[in-house]
């Protein structure tokens, strides 16, 4: 008899998770999002009656401070959860210390964590196998690990949870041949935020879910949890969309722009209002400014507080010094400018194209202004 049902597989929540990049209040409601995603994800087990609930680490973020309470939401949260078996496979930011949540504190019965090398967690009603392997500091390599690891029984749907951060090896990929070679028919992995899919010979073999709530400005789109369903022993992934808030990275160009005015609507046109009062934004203003306007980012960005959720400028305009017109001067300033476009001709490196750049437009500061605008 084929029993349907379906299973969530997710990671890298990052509960506690500092969002040193925000203000405080808003760094602490971005917490508080968090939380409320782990509620979601509680309900939606809850909802679709799963009998598994498989974590790939990550789900706190542990570095500093251990949150108490936040230890016991997290612990009452799984609690509810009758018909479902949580594992959970603890990663990098919540390696399975002596010191952690998952050594100290005591966990609801239906939760099991992965400390002690491969363990393997049986439900005999779905002929499912659970290998899971926790990380217990920072220098474990994951796929060290997997290359030990031997399913047993192959009528079964083997599952492998890990959570592959290699400290060694910070940038090496998971490549779907180490998943091959697991022998396993499912690989839920953990620590790229970033929603993923690995397949071999058009079989999905294993993936990442990604953060459900995304952490950083460069996470762009929506993050979510995968529902995984077996065709026998074939996975098929269901990424589910779960994230509360988006980040968009945002590009203004000012070219024409004739005051600060003109700026702040631009930006609130571009921006539709639903969006300004949930999203987080970062702004970046590009092109020739007015050498009339004086832009100071840090007011432009309180002046749109009270409008956003979150919003950040970053200036990258250079001012529209009209630069042929001082060359014909032949004077120290047009000397000037021609030395360092000189410079900026020959010069390969984009980092230090922008420095002389930026020496250029301060030196033209002086000359025109009597007063240096940093940018
Ligand atoms: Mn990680």
């Amino acid at each position: 008899m084929l029993v349907k049902y379906k299973i969530i597989h997710a990671s890298d929540l990052h509960l506690g998770y500092p969002f040193l990049y925000l203000p405080n209040q808003t760094a602490q409601k971005r917490r508080d999002d968090l939380k409320e995603i782990f509620g979601q994800i509680i309900d939606l087990a809850q909802a679709e009656d799963v009998p598994l609930l498989l974590w790939a680490g990550d789900l706190f973020h542990q570095d500093e401070y251990l949150d108490e309470d936040l230890s016991r939401f997290v612990r009452e949260g799984f609690a509810t959860l009758n018909n479902t078996k949580v594992l959970i496979s603890p990663g990098d930011s919540d390696p399975a210390t002596p010191y952690s949540f998952y050594s100290s504190h005591e966990w609801p019965a239906n939760v099991h964590i992965f400390k002690n090398g491969w363990e393997k967690i049986s439900l005999d009603d779905f002929n499912i196998n659970v290998y899971g392997y926790g990380l217990q500091g920072k220098e474990e390599d994951p796929l060290e690990a997997m290359k030990k690891l031997t399913p047993e029984d192959p009528q079964a749907i083997n599952i492998m949870l890990i959570h592959t951060h290699n400290e060694k090896n910070p940038d090496n990929p998971i490549h779907p041949l180490d998943l091959q070679l697991a022998g396993v028919h499912y690989a839920a992995l953990g620590h790229s935020h970033k929603h993923e899919l690995f397949k071999a010979e058009n079989r999905i073999i294993g993936s990442y879910p990604g953060s459900p709530e995304p952490l950083e400005f460069s996470a762009e789109g929506s993050r979510g949890i995968n529902m995984v369903t077996f065709n026998i022993q074939t996975p098929q992934v269901h990424f589910t969309p779960i994230s509360r808030r988006q980040h968009f990275n945002i590009e203004l160009e000012v070219t024409d722009i004739k005051s600060i005015e003109e700026i702040l609507e631009k930006i609130k046109l571009i921006i539709p209002a639903e969006k300004r009062e949930k999203d987080l934004f970062k702004v970046t203003l590009t092109g020739a400014l007015d050498i009339e306007i004086n832009l100071n980012t840090e007011h432009l960005e309180k002046a749109m507080a009270n409008d956003f959720f979150h919003v950040e400028l970053q200036d990258n305009t250079y001012p529209d010094y009209n630069l042929n017109n001082f060359l014909k001067e032949k004077n120290i300033k047009s000397a000037f400018i021609l030395r360092l476009k000189n410079l900026l001709e020959n010069e390969e490196d984009p980092r230090r194209k922008r420095v002389i750049e930026k020496a250029l437009y301060y030196g033209l500061d002086a000359f025109l202004k009597e007063k240096v605008k940093l940018r």
